[in-house]
């Protein structure tokens, strides 16, 4: 269905046409402000949407409240267009302005033009998003704004033909609402741009996806970055006449603003009425002032090209079509501009004092205090100098303060007196207000206090293995909440491969657990577009092996999502794997510390067995956090008892537990690990060595309450313990507990640690036991610990 669509341009009224050349205006000046604030240094990086603004008014059109879109750095005039980003919001990000009511997508932590609109109050709380239009908050990484867009497209079809989910009103109107996308030409050539057309196009999700193409990305042609025209490449997912599953693409030329507006119309009309998807291949679309302020475009595109993009940039041809169709002369369009300009430069310098009026006042209070110390000290002449460089500083930033503060301390180091106190109050204060201002809301916490809930037993629990447990534990959680949806690969017909799904799909229908195609970047931003449009998904990554497959996007999204947008979205999305021991290279790895270092803001869990995995399953769903979950493979065929309340109990995060008494030595381990260190202190037992064994099973939150350490000033000697590459979670583990705690005072022993080898576990029985911890290691490492502390009492016997 490619189509050039030709409107007559009576279609359009004289006010409609020309607030689009203002608002298309508006945006271009702000651009072209925006870069000379970069140069001449006030702001440090700038990105603009220059070139690109036809098309984006035209997409803004076909946008309904309700609906998402999830871009990249171009779309600053789709922004203004929908209402939802305000020029001095604009200039705000620029500065990096680190306030919400000046700077709401990010507080200034994100560099300019990455949007976010605001899913959550001040409190946290979901708004109704069906009031406003959504923007899923950018990120930098080119195509990375693709994952998500599969689930913020496929949560329109769950909301429209699930029954259950029409109660949700604040998310959904019967599935009405589009995910709009964009993406630049040479991102396509990202494997997961193929990975999300491919996955939206398997599920008929209701996506209109843009491709803004200028030919470049940066300085590479496209020549150097697809095999041949993305028209031509992408046309294998053109649906056919018959209407089978796939897209209708359009092309349309970026500068032809009729074309424009009735290409977006149909696509994004179609798309909520049928779900289908659609690709606009935008084409002919320029870059006038170069890719970003980092470089000059000059440097790379041919005296023809730059020629060219000065005749085809979409505001001249707009402008020649607007004076042609007599909608408006050339003087009202000067003077349009002469006015914009004027109000673009108001706005830009009321940023820029709301950005340094309060920086200026701090540096006031702090030359206040200067003044009043300055009266007893004997250094007055060099305050008074450090003072007024201060005030006198053009450009000052809240470094610099700081850096004044320790000039200041320095002098006075020797001094004692009164005033000082009051230096240490003020920047006691102010590390407090810069915390908050860059480092809060990594997490919202909500998990830490999800009632405490413990599994309970009777005389009739039955053992069972343990896929049975965590099969009864989805079967609850999906009976007792209809927002949660599970899906993966083997998922949802099969049951799961190791059948913790079995049944479920039989009795709650394809579209509550459902199989997906092997893509699990694509699987994890499925669930990441179900978030955050307040589903629960439950995604499941095969193998914790195959998690790095998905890592990338785990990080650059979800992890750091609440944190970037300062408390502005979230996406509880659960991703469920298995892993640590079993067969081989790719099925028996533990790249727990890979997890650990890339997905601060996640919760890491890491259940030893089943009964406590469905307790986490049941906490992180009472709480509205993204958690990863890694149960233990080698377990879903031991037996367990099954709680009598599976369906309600919780195992709160942040807390280990001690799994065996012992006053000699504490082992922190866990998942598999916890039942062979297990088996290991029965033997130590016998050789007079009893050791005190610690489930962590939650990483991040780490043991909030301290209660390792409360065993180390019991034993006096450390054994940290896993499956992970040495200097893996074992260091993370040891920093935690004897930097974090505090527990290097109470160590009568060096501090240990014990984990698999550098390598890939290797294949096989053998190959496993010279790969990971074995039962025999584990023994030989704690004895060796307490012969060392007492030989005489503990004699070497290896
Ligand atoms: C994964 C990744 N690799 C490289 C970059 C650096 N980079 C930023 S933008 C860009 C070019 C993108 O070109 P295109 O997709 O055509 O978008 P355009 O800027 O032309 O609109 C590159 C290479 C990045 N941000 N992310
Ligand atoms: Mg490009």
């Amino acid at each position: 269905m490619a189509s050039k669509a030709k409107t007559s341009a009576k279609k359009f009224t004289r006010q409609e046409v020309l607030e689009d050349y203002r608002l298309a205006f508006r945006s271009r000046e702000a651009s072209l402000v925006g870069r000379r604030e970069v140069l001449s240094g006030k702001a440090k990086f700038g990105i603009f949407g220059d070139g690109k603004e036809l098309a984006q008014i035209a997409m803004a059109k076909a946008f309904r409240k309700g609906d998402f879109r999830s871009g990249y750095y171009r779309d600053q005039t789709f922004m203004f267009a929908i209402g939802e980003h305000e020029l001095s919001e604009f200039f705000a990000q620029l500065y990096a302005h680190p306030e919400l009511d000046a700077e709401p997508a990010t507080a200034g932590r994100a560099m300019n033009a990455h949007f976010a609109t605001r899913s959550l109050d001040a409190e946290g709380n979901w708004v109704n998003l069906m009031k406003q239009g959504n923007t899923s908050s950018d990120v930098s990484p080119t195509a990375s704004q693709m994952p998500r867009l599969v689930g913020l497209a496929y949560a329109s079809r769950l909301y429209r033909e699930l029954d259950d989910l029409k109660q949700f009103k604040q998310f959904s109107k019967n599935g009405n609402e589009v995910a709009f996308g964009t993406i630049g030409n040479a991102s396509c050539a990202e494997g997961m741009f193929w990975e999300a057309v491919n996955a939206v196009g398997v599920l008929q999700g209701p996506l209109v996806l843009s491709i803004w193409d200028d030919d470049y990305g940066i300085s590479v042609p496209n020549e150097y970055q697809l095999t041949r025209d993305l028209t031509e490449m992408l046309s294998g997912f053109q649906r056919s006449e018959g209407g089978d599953d796939g897209y209708d693409i359009y092309t349309v030329k970026g500068w032809d603003y009729p074309a424009l507006i009735e290409a977006y119309e149909n696509a994004a009309a179609i798309a909520r009425k049928d779900h289908v998807p659609a690709i606009l291949h935008i084409s002919e679309l320029t870059q006038p002032q170069g890719h970003s302020t980092s470089g000059s475009h000059e440097r790379y595109k041919s005296a023809e090209r730059l020629q060219w993009e000065e005749e085809f940039d979409c505001l001249v041809k707009f402008r020649e079509w607007v004076v042609a169709e007599e909608l408006a002369s050339a003087k009202e369009l000067d003077e349009i501009e002469e006015g914009i300009k004027i109000d673009v430069e108001g706005v830009r310098a009321a940023a820029w004092e709301a950005y340094k009026a309060p920086i200026r006042e701090e540096a006031q209070t702090l030359a206040d205090i200067l003044d009043e110390v300055a009266s007893s000290s004997q250094h007055a002449a060099e305050l008074e100098e450090i003072k007024s460089a201060l005030l006198g500083n053009p450009n000052l930033l809240r470094n610099d303060i700081m850096v004044v503060y320790r000039r200041v301390m320095v002098k006075l180091h020797d001094e004692s007196l009164p005033g000082k106190q009051v230096l240490i109050d003020w920047k006691k204060a102010q590390d407090a207000a810069n915390r908050e201002r860059y480092s809060s809301h990594l997490r919202t916490n909500s998990a830490d206090s999800v009632p405490a809930n413990s599994a309970k037993y009777s005389d009739s629990s039955p053992t069972l293995k343990g896929f049975e447990i965590v099969n009864r534990g989805f079967d609850a959680i999906l009976a007792r909440d209809p927002r949660v949806v599970a899906f993966g690969e083997d998922l949802g017909y099969l049951g799961d491969v190791n059948q913790g799904f079995a049944g479920m799909q039989e009795k709650y229908g394809a579209l509550r657990v459902s199989d997906t195609g092997i893509r699990e970047t694509t699987i994890v931003g499925q669930a990441i577009g179900l978030a955050l449009r307040g589903l629960r998904p439950i995604a499941e990554i095969q193998y914790l092996d195959y998690l790095l497959y998905a890592l990338q996007i785990l990080s650059d999204d979800l992890a750091n999502l609440h944190w970037r947008t300062r408390g502005g979205q979230k996406a509880p999305a659960i991703i469920r794997t298995r892993g640590h021991r079993l067969e081989g290279i790719w099925h028996s790895g533990s790249p727990m510390a890979a997890a650990l270092h890339l997905l601060r803001g996640m919760l890491i869990l890491v259940p030893r067995n089943m009964v406590q995995a469905v307790g986490f399953y049941n906490t992180v769903l009472a709480a509205d956090e993204p958690a990863l979950i890694v149960e233990v493979l080698s377990g879903y065929r031991l037996k367990e008892r099954l709680p009598d309340n599976i369906g309600e109990f919780t195992v709160p995060v942040g807390v280990p537990e001690v799994v065996r008494l012992g006053a000699d030595v504490t082992v922190v381990t866990y998942g598999p690990l916890v039942r062979i260190a297990t088996e290991a202190a029965e033997v130590l037992s016998s050789l007079g060595v009893e050791p005190e064994i610690i489930d962590v099973q939650s990483l991040l939150p780490f043991d909030t309450n301290a209660l390792i350490l409360e065993s180390l000033k019991k034993t006096n000697r450390i054994l940290f313990l896993d499956e992970d590459v040495p200097g893996g979670t074992t260091a993370y583990m040891m920093q935690q507990v004897l930097e974090g705690q505090g527990g290097y005072r109470w160590l009568d022993s060096e501090p240990r640690t014990l984990s698999a080898k550098e390598h890939r576990p290797a294949y096989g029985t053998d190959g496993n036991y010279w790969s990971k911890p074995n039962t025999e290691e584990i023994i030989y490492t704690i004895y060796d610990l307490m012969h060392e502390s007492n030989p005489g009492k503990y004699p070497r016997f290896f």
